[in-house]
């Protein structure tokens, strides 16, 4: 049975002066039984892990575990600040860094190796889904972006389609139920049932409060990686409700 996960990624948005609505989610979650994740900017992440039993994580880590990187911080220093959980792949990154699925599969393959849960995104444009190539477009992110040593414990696959992310707009829940489907057969395909059927698959993009219910009813969605509506106690905590 999948443990379902409430995920944050709070992107480039918060100081500590927002440490405050991690506190609110930590006395109306602590007894959840659900994980509750949250991605901070990684100026946070050392104070935001005072507010267990929350766990906390990065939005992004370098494939080398130390060295001239200037600005990159790598998977053990995420680990020395008290995070257990790394998000990789996010299509902004992708995007904005040319992050290509072979640079994902080498960070989520450093995170592993230091023993924390890497969290893949992957998604489909507006145009390669006009064009019916989602289906094509998520097999080759996943073939290329998860390393070969997966479990259940250190890899979350986020399926984020790239025209949902902020704005708003969110597929039907059979266009989630397909893709999501279809990550599970091939994670099921390249690992085994047992490891494939053990690996949670995150739906995000403008997942809210009002929506957030309905999305959690499809099958072989495990949970949610929640960006803008992550922001505050008010929008995420109905959010991690639906998911209890
Ligand atoms: C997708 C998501 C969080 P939002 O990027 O990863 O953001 O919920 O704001 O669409």
């Amino acid at each position: 049975m999948r443990r379902k996960l409430a995920a944050g990624n709070w992107k480039m948005n918060g100081t500590q002066a927002n440490l405050v609505e991690i506190g609110k989610l930590a006395t109306a979650h602590g007894e959840s039984a659900v994980d509750i994740l949250i991605c901070p900017p990684a100026t946070l992440l050392h104070a935001a892990t005072s507010y267990a039993p929350l766990k906390f994580g990065a939005q992004d880590c370098h494939m080398l575990p130390s060295g001239a990187h200037t600005g990159d911080i790598s998977a053990a220093q995420i680990k020395d600040a008290g995070g257990s959980a790394v998000i990789v792949g996010h299509s902004e990154r992708r995007e904005a860094h040319e992050e290509h699925s072979e640079i994902v599969r080498a960070k989520a393959r450093a995170a592993q190796a230091e023993g924390l849960m890497a969290i893949v995104c992957m998604g489909e444009s507006a145009a390669q889904r006009e064009a019916q190539n989602t289906l094509d477009i998520i097999g080759g992110q996943l073939a290329g972006s998860i390393p070969d040593n997966a479990t259940g414990e250190n890899l979350v696959v986020a399926y984020e389609p790239i025209w949902a992310i902020g704005t708003g707009l969110v597929p039907t829940l059979a266009q989630i139920g397909e893709v999501h489907d279809f990550i599970r057969a091939r994670l099921e395909r390249r690992f085994g049932a047992g490891v494939g059927r053990s690996v949670r698959i995150l739906y995000g993009g403008s997942v809210k409060p009002d929506n957030a219910a309905e999305i959690f009813t499809v099958p072989n969605v495990d949970g949610a990686l929640v960006g803008g509506a992550s922001l505050t106690a008010d929008a995420f905590s109905p959010i991690i409700k639906a998911l209890e």
